[in-house]
């Protein structure tokens, strides 16, 4: 049986005594780069990764050498803020301890690569002493509680960052494992009631919340396992539109996996937002599958018991009924480039991070300008979840030397880039990522240039698109809500996928399977010609193959066959 396997997995966490496992003897074993294999599940809800460069696995193979160990380390960054002290920090242990680069993640956190074991326990702990933390950025637990970024209501912002805080405070893991072992902590006998939630086992599987401020679904609130829409009133934070049930991964295995989007549920005040919260896990918890992990995310759970099932299941641990959803919009889910100016004169400047990494590669020295902006920004930084960052905060007086920064450092590619490079999204692939199947990131420079080219045939340079594209169909990217996706079968091999809408609420569908580069590229070239000449006015290209039945997206909940009817 695999390590991914669920009897084992859940074995492994219920002997862990609350993720302790043997993390520390591993970090303390000189004889390997790597750690035991159990520990390795573990690490993950400390917030790491063992991996190795597949770039050198073959080599290294033949040469009878273990592979080249290294590990990831994910931050917890409720909403995607730091301050300027936090960038630079998190910059320095980049430089010395990582691979030189950092990369913004598409759920606004900073991940480092190419941290060898040695390493681990002074990245982890100098992440702690910033006030920030990677425990459960990974793992069978709430991950990082993701919020929307829309500077132009900075108020409404400011509440729901503080809410995903709050969540992501309220509903990490307890376990006195992670002061041990990364923060020389004092051991502490291990107690049965050390996780009043989570308990032994954790949660089936990741579980992940996030929050969106319409009109902008900037974080895809819908391909959440619970998903919050702020529902502003006059300025006023109101509450929050409860949606469940939805996630990407689509690996193909014994039984079906798919994307699904959540359904809207409900309305809760703010004031019942945690319980709200405490409750739907605690079902998660107690409901979810255990035997399979393929089948164990939230979407499933409701899917195999229906809708209204949860919903009662919600209400009655509650004590009361949901109110009735309210109404809201989206106009699209992707970031608004360039300085906007938000509440009180202040100004917040989005830059355009290729695929989020935050790299100094020739004449694009990124990593060193936004260390050189971080230096002078009295501000904050957002993150957001298309792997951009927004220099937020600024004074009006202060934006000329941010500008200044930005233009020396090449930062300022959003004012030059194509409808389409302003908005794709790329996970991270080879070669760090073991389950990657085909190049992602690193296909993005290769790719793009000859998408750009086909669209300025057409007339259609400056036409936003989104594009995604994932390695593989765990979905990392979110491809499964691209107008146009890329999803890797096999080097050099995607699955095209398209149709979905431009704010995050339709699933695309596949258009050629397992297809090379000369296939996707004559097929959109087409799809390209036709659009520019049939589509409607203002219509968005993912409508437009919609509406033409170039592909069938399909319809909400069509995985859900006892699913009854949404809530709202
Ligand atoms: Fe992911 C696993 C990277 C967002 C669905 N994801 C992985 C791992 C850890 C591979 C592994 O298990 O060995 C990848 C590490 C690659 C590397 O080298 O860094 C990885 N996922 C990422 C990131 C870094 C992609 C990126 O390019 O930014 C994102 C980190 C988010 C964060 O900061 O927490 C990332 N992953 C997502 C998202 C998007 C989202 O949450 O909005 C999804 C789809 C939503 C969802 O969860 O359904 C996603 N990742 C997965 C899955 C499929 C889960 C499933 O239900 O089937 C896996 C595989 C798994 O869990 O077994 C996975
Ligand atoms: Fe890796 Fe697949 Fe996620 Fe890409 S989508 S980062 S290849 S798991």
């Amino acid at each position: 049986m695999s390590d991914n396997e669920s009897p084992d997995v859940e074995r492994i966490k219920r002997d862990s005594r609350h993720l302790r496992g043997t993390i520390a003897q591993g970090l303390a074993d000189p004889t390997t780069g790597g750690i035991a294999e159990r520990d390795k599940t573990l690490l993950k809800f400390h917030g790491s990764y063992q991996q190795d460069d597949r770039d050198v696995r073959d080599e290294r193979r033949r040469q009878k050498l273990e592979p080249d160990h290294q590990f990831m380390v994910r931050a917890r960054l409720p909403g995607g803020v730091l301050t300027p002290a936090q960038w630079l920090a998190f910059d320095r242990l980049a430089t010395r301890y990582g691979s030189g680069s950092l990369r913004i993640t598409t759920r606004q956190t900073f991940q480092l690569h190419g941290v060898q074991k040695q390493h681990l326990k002074p990245v982890i702990a100098g992440i702690s002493q910033l006030q920030a933390s990677t425990i459960a950025a990974c793992g069978d637990v709430n991950r990082n509680v993701v919020a929307s970024v829309n500077p132009l209501l900075s108020a409404a912002h400011a509440q729901v960052h503080d809410w995903a805080r709050r969540l992501s405070d309220e509903f990490r893991p307890q376990t006195g494992a992670y002061r041990e072992i990364w923060l020389d902590g004092e051991p502490v006998a291990y107690t049965e009631d050390e996780e009043p939630l989570y308990g032994d086992v954790y949660l089936p599987r990741k579980f992940k919340i996030g929050i969106a401020i319409p009109p902008v679904n900037d974080i895809d609130v819908f391909a959440q396992d619970l998903g919050y829409v702020a529902i502003v009133e006059g300025g006023h934070l109101a509450g929050f539109d409860i949606a469940v049930g939805g996630g990407m991964g689509a690996a193909r295995g014994e039984r079906p996996t798919y994307p699904e989007l959540a359904d809207t549920i409900g309305f809760v005040t703010p004031d019942q937002l945690i319980a709200a919260t405490h409750h739907t896990i605690a079902i998660q918890r107690d409901f979810g599958d255990r035997t399979d992990r393929m089948h164990a995310r939230f979407k499933y759970t409701i899917d195999d018991r229906g809708l209204p099932w949860l919903r009662e299941e919600l209400e009655s641990r509650l004590g009361y009924r949901l109110a009735p959803a309210r109404a809201y919009r989206f106009e699209h889910n992707g970031d608004r480039f360039g300085w906007i100016e938000g509440d009180g004169g202040r100004w917040h400047l989005t830059l355009l991070i290729e695929s989020g990494r935050l790299a100094d590669r020739r004449d694009r020295r990124w990593l060193t300008g936004m260390r050189e902006i971080a230096r002078v920004h009295a501000g904050e930084f957002r993150l957001t979840c298309n792997q951009n960052v927004i220099i937020a905060n600024v004074a009006a007086g202060e934006r000329a030397a941010i500008d200044a920064l930005v233009a020396a450092h090449g930062l300022d590619d959003h004012r030059r880039a194509s409808g389409i490079r302003r908005d794709v999204l790329a996970c991270v692939a080879l070669p760090t990522c073991g389950l990657a199947m085909a190049e992602a990131e690193r296909y993005v420079p290769e790719l793009l240039p000859k998408l750009e080219a086909m669209l300025a045939r057409h007339g259609l340079r400056d036409e936003p698109i989104h594009l995604r594209i994932s390695g593989c169909p765990n979905g990392c990217s979110r491809p499964f809500l691209g107008e146009i996706a890329l999803v890797g079968r096999a080097v050099g091999r995607y699955e095209l996928r398209l149709g979905a809408d431009f704010a995050g609420e339709r699933l695309n569908a596949c258009l050629l399977e397992n297809a090379d580069e000369a296939a996707i590229l004559q097929a959109l070239d087409g799809l390209f010609a036709n659009f520019a000449e049939r589509r409607q006015p203002g219509e968005h290209f993912g409508d437009f193959v919609a509406r033409s039945g170039i592909v069938t997206p399909p319809p909400r909940r069509a995985n859900r066959p006892a699913g009854g009817t949404s809530g709202s």
